[in-house]
């Protein structure tokens, strides 16, 4: 994000399951081998050793965290086939302000978040208000992997393989009540591991918030993990929100509570900066940000000097999944 005035774990227990990235990116490659129709049994043979090779190379990733099991998910517009971004740059060019507002801040600075013991508190307009703990959180529901675009409302974009369900499943465990019209995420503020926190650049906590329908779409990620392992403290840690039809900034990290209220909450950015950065933010190539244009993106890891940006699309090309629950509105006017 940028703002007027001028710029802008887990404690990770080592399993001998665990699934290194570059593992991770062979088993990928093998599967669209396969897929190609070339698979001969002598490409196989092949491609497995190939896999092998890779697995064995990989193990001396430093940094590794654990493995976080998925299935793929099979919800329409879950899995876009573009070229995912490289782990080390979805991992290492972050926005999390708590952490320091450049983009190489988080990485260096969110070691110090302490995931575990966690928590989400569920409270407000429901029947069931309750505090889950993470493990309890992450058994809720099968952990599916969704391959989501994230666009930044900056400009850039990236594609990562996301772990975790439908935030819909955990909704309707506490049962909104019908007066709930709005859910209101609230992240963890703490000023003795976050060291930006206490820093004027926002009202903390940092706060999101989504229409009762848009948190209930099945495309609405609680995610957990990110490339078959689970999130790094910079990306969101232990868990987060995946909103991919909306900027960025709608998908709020390490959340600690979740809010069912009948009034729209009063979100972080909007509060910061109202004319820039609306309650819906969906992404919209037609609706430039007051200070620069939203009509092109740049994917990250493809930012050569000669690199093309690409077209944004409307809803960040997840119009045919969201669009109606938008129907009749002036996306001029709810930006
Ligand atoms: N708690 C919290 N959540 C946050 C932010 C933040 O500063 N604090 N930044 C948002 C913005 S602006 C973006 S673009 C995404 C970036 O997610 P990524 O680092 O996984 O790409 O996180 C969002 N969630
Ligand atoms: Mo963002």
């Amino acid at each position: 994000m940028l703002i007027k005035t001028n710029h802008d774990g887990f404690c990770h227990p080592l399993s001998s399951e665990i699934t290194p990235q570059r593992v991770y990116a062979g088993r990928r490659d093998l599967i669209k081998l396969m897929a190609g129709g070339v698979a001969g049994a002598a490409l196989t043979a092949w491609a497995l050793r190939a896999a092998h090779a890779q697995s064995a190379s990989a193990m001396v990733r430093p940094g590794k965290l654990a493995a976080l099991p998925s299935v793929k998910s099979s919800l329409a517009g879950a899995m876009t086939m573009e070229k995912l971004t490289d782990y080390k740059d979805a991992s290492s060019y972050n926005n999390f302000y708590e952490f320091g507002t450049d983009k190489s801040d988080p990485v260096r600075n969110a070691p110090s978040l302490k995931t575990r013991p966690w928590s989400v508190e569920i409270e407000g307009l429901v029947k069931k208000p309750a505090r889950y703990a993470l493990e309890d959180l992450l058994k809720l529901s099968a952990q599916e992997e969704r391959i989501y675009r994230l666009r930044c409302v900056e400009g850039w974009s990236m594609v990562i393989p996301w772990v975790g369900y439908s935030l819909s499943e955990l909704i309707r465990r506490v049962e909104p009540l019908g007066s709930a019209k709005y859910v209101e995420f609230v992240t963890l503020a703490d000023p003795k591991t976050m060291p930006f926190v206490g820093s004027r650049v926002l009202d903390w906590p940092y706060v999101e918030g989504l229409r009762m329908d848009e948190a209930m779409h099945p495309l609405t990620l609680l995610s957990f993990g990110m490339y078959g392992e689970v999130l790094p403290n910079q990306s969101g840690a232990p868990v987060r929100l995946v909103v991919p039809w909306k900027y960025g900034f709608k998908s709020g990290k390490s959340l600690v509570k979740i809010r069912f209220t009948d009034k729209q909450p009063d979100t972080a950015w909007n509060k910061a900066a109202a004319s820039e950065y609306g309650f819906f933010s969906n992404v919209n190539p037609n609706v430039d940000h007051p200070r620069w244009s939203q009509a092109s993106e740049r994917r990250i890891g493809e930012d050569g000097l000669f690199a093309r940006k690409r077209k944004t699309l409307m809803f960040n090309g997840y119009e045919a999944q969201v669009g109606q629950l938008y129907a009749g509105m002036d996306l001029k006017k709810f930006f």
